[in-house]
């Protein structure tokens, strides 16, 4: 009976042990980057001092996203820098759900529909590589680092919205 017990003991520390070893399940919050404490509407999440956030989980086309958050009063997300980068991959990692960025092919570059610069990417190795020519929309995977595709704009994905308040 106590040896049953020991064991039980020692298998659900090893369990534990192992659980709390993968990323995934301690999260990334130690490395997330600090946000302003203005409010943002409810509902909304803040993202940086001008925009709030809200994940749409449901998977949409890009237009179909785009429609979404348009009636949200919003735009698709635009990362500007290594931080919002990050930031929003805290917000996200744990739908593990890739999601449209607000970025469309434009030329031979990018731009964002909400009127701001493209000017920071996160690619993901060997990426954009617009496969058949058609891949015009820009996903990113909720990874901590550099997790960006540029995949047709008919696949479905989640989606970030962000709205100035
Ligand atoms: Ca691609």
């Amino acid at each position: 009976m106590r040896l049953a017990v020991v064991t039980a003991v020692l298998l659900l520390a090893g369990f534990l042990r192992i659980e709390l070893a993968r990323p995934h399940r301690q999260g990334p919050s130690r490395l997330c980057p600090r946000v302003s404490e203005k409010p943002c509407a409810a509902g909304w999440t803040r993202f940086d001092d001008h925009r709030c956030v809200k994940f749409i989980e449901t998977l949409k086309t890009f237009q179909a996203a785009q429609d979404v958050c348009r009636d949200l009063g919003a735009d698709m997300l635009s990362v500007h820098n290594e931080v919002q980068l990050k930031l929003v991959f805290c917000q996200t990692w744990i739908t593990r759900r890739g999601f449209w960025l607000g970025a469309q092919r434009s030329g031979s570059g990018f731009e964002y529909l909400d009127g701001s610069d493209f000017d920071y990417s996160g690619w993901s190795r060997g990426q954009p590589d617009n496969t058949g020519g058609h891949e015009d929309c820009v996903v990113m995977r909720p990874r901590g680092g550099p997790s960006w595709n540029d995949l047709n704009c008919s696949e479905k994905k989640s989606v970030v919205c962000a709205k100035k308040m």
